[in-house]
């Protein structure tokens, strides 16, 4: 079940340079930040509030480490913005199942490590009107 919006993730050019954007116009924080190398990212997770099912929802920020990279390759064709949406659940697997049983393609077999420890699959932006949908089990509630 999804229970919530676990984080928007927004492309950007300069992470330093949109991290201090969202510092100084809203006052948020980076909570945590890291390189992820298979997706080939850097990234920030801003935390804007806990939920309810003990998870958070966050801001993502997403920086390319290379060129051919989802992110990169998004970048060059929009410019910076919103790159996708990402809602919790506590079972990736049994929803991205049920979900892949809609008739939605969903893009790996097996969910990969995400942000923090987190599990994590995309749907594909074509069979949900435009919009790349992640889904995530953080590694609070993957226990
Ligand atoms: C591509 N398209 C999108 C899109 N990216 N539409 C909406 N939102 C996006 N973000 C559209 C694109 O405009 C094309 O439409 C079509 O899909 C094919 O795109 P493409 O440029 O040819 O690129 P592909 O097919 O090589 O790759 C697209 C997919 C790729 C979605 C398959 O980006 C992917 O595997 N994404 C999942 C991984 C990812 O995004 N990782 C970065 C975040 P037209 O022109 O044909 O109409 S990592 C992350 O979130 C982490 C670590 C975390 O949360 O913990
Ligand atoms: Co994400």
């Amino acid at each position: 079940m999804l229970t919530r919006i676990d984080h928007i993730g927004i492309a950007c050019f300069d992470l330093d340079k949109t991290v201090e954007f969202y510092r100084a116009t809203y006052g948020f924080e980076v909570f945590h930040s890291e390189v992820n190398e298979e997706q080939g990212v850097r990234e920030a997770m801003l935390k804007i509030n806990d939920t309810g099912d003990g998870g958070a929802s966050y801001l993502q920020l997403l920086e390319p480490t290379r060129e051919d990279s989802a992110v990169g390759k998004w970048l060059a064709k929009n410019g910076e913005g919103v790159h996708h949406i990402a809602f919790g659940t506590a079972d990736v697997d049994a929803d991205s199942a049920a979900i892949r049983g809609k008739g939605v393609r969903v893009l790996y077999d097996e969910p990969r490590i995400g942000s923090m420890g987190s599990r994590i699959t995309f749907l594909h932006p074509k069979d949900c009107g435009g919009v790349l949908t992640e889904l995530v089990t953080s590694a609070r509630t993957h226990e």
